[in-house]
């Protein structure tokens, strides 16, 4: 990795430096509308033909049957079975103790405010194919959805469906798996057709054909809201010079691999740290299948020499990243420090990737610098919260005079008559 000295780059070289790359345009917003449109007039017949003009998959239905679901399962070994068990014990776990409670107040005597929880009615979980087929994701995604009481979760993922996609998503409690990919995907889940539920909300990742589409139909009045924008993965280790520098570069390596346009970032005073990651990356790549992609991500990412600590995370909270680990001798002495992450991993024992299977926190978190105002997804993401407020004769009659002000100093007579009718009345009765 190319190692830069942060105080020898200027303020806007330094600003240059913590720039992501671009999203290219994918200049598909043209073809993915015309997919979306086809799929709200065509319904189940146009999504049948797109899939097999473009996933060369031939089915008459586009839902798994009982039977196609059960054969999958039997294909998957029990140890995988047991390791996808522990992931969802503590999936489990974490996310049923972000259970929100409910908040009953009286603010005035009188006068009662209350905040309620209510589970998102329907939702679409999306779940790409291709070279890494993301198990992980289907419990990140359909945990939540199932603990915040969704009614209906159905999944979406292309074909050829990995097994161990369709096992898993049935042991979370999904409802229907549909072999579908793409915008065709997207479109089918935020609109309906006669076999797929239209949804509330859309979760998940996917190509750049999935992300424009998920962009489009959560910008139309009848399409579905989406959890959140997204961008390629990215993971910023903070190491000091005592840091193993064998797990720091198979902690970026780990991020590297997902795809040619993720981003790793490595921030430490130490230059001799620095130039041992850069050694032990050389050797790791050598045994990585995903090398090539791991590579091209590699060339477009960098190494910080900072001052200290302190100034680490400055530049990280400059850059927001996804994912920081923070590899040093006490590294919770950092933690105040730290804003703007997606999700933190304290110490040489916690990789990245126990989190994105198993320790229980979730893998779906903002990227693209958007981690400065999102959250990593939980249960808040599957819900509407909303107040109720009920008052008494008392509790009017308290807050009454003040809200009459309030509503004649925005000469809005009609609000200050709801509440003057009522005061009157109670003077009436009370005389
Ligand atoms: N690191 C990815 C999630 C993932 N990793 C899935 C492996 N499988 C984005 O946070
Ligand atoms: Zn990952």
């Amino acid at each position: 990795m190319n190692i830069l000295d942060w105080n020898q780059l200027s303020e806007s070289e330094q600003t240059a430096a913590l720039r992501r790359p671009a999203l290219a345009d994918s200049g598909r917003a043209g073809q993915v509308a015309d997919i979306i449109d086809k799929v709200r007039h065509g319904g189940d017949n146009t999504l049948i033909e797109l899939t097999r003009n473009l996933d060369k998959c031939e089915r008459s239905s586009l839902q798994l049957s009982e039977q196609e679901i059960a054969n999958a399962a039997s294909r998957v070994s029990d140890e995988l079975k047991a390791a996808i068990e522990l992931a969802i014990t503590n999936i489990d776990t974490f996310h049923r103790a972000q259970l929100p409670t409910p908040i009953s107040q009286e603010t005035s005597p009188g006068v009662q405010c209350e905040l309620h929880f209510q589970p998102l009615e329907k939702v679409g979980l999306y779940v790409p194919g291709g070279t890494a087929p993301l198990v992980s994701t289907v419990m990140m995604l359909a945990i939540p959805a199932r603990l915040a009481g969704c009614e209906r979760v159905v999944l979406c993922s292309p074909p050829p469906i990995n097994d161990a996609i369709v096992y898993t998503a049935r042991r979370c409690g999904v409802d229907a798996i549909y072999t579908l990919g793409g915008a065709q995907a997207v479109a089918a889940m935020a609109y309906g057709s006669e076999s797929i539920t239209k949804v509330d909300k859309i979760f998940g990742p996917g190509n750049t054909w999935v992300t424009e589409a998920k962009r489009q139909v959560s910008s139309s009045v009848d399409g579905a809201a989406i959890d959140m924008p997204a961008g390629p993965s990215e993971v910023l280790v903070i190491a000091d010079a005592d840091a193993d520098a064998d797990f720091v570069a198979a902690d970026l390596l780990s991020q590297a691999e997902h795809g040619a346009d993720s981003q790793v970032i490595l921030v430490t005073p130490s230059q001799p740290l620095a130039d041992k990651v850069n050694l032990a990356l050389e050797a790791q790549l050598a045994q990585l299948s995903r090398s090539d992609i791991a590579r091209q991500a590699l060339a477009e990412s960098r190494t910080f020499i900072c001052t200290d600590l302190a100034q680490a995370a400055i530049i990280s909270n400059a850059y927001a990243p996804e994912h920081l680990i923070v590899q040093t001798a006490d590294p919770r002495a950092l933690l105040p420090r730290l804003k703007n992450a997606g999700s933190v991993f304290l110490g040489a024992w916690t990789p990245e990737s126990v989190g994105d299977y198993a320790s229980g926190t979730n893998h779906t978190l903002p990227t693209y610098g958007y981690s400065r105002t999102y959250s990593s997804l939980g249960i808040a993401d599957y819900q509407r919260r909303f107040t109720v407020q009920e008052l008494t004769p008392a509790g009017l009659q308290a807050i009454g005079s003040a809200v009459e002000l309030l509503a004649a100093t925005e000469t809005l007579d009609a609000h200050k008559n709801a509440v003057s009718l009522r005061l009157a009345k109670l003077e009436k009765s009370t005389a």
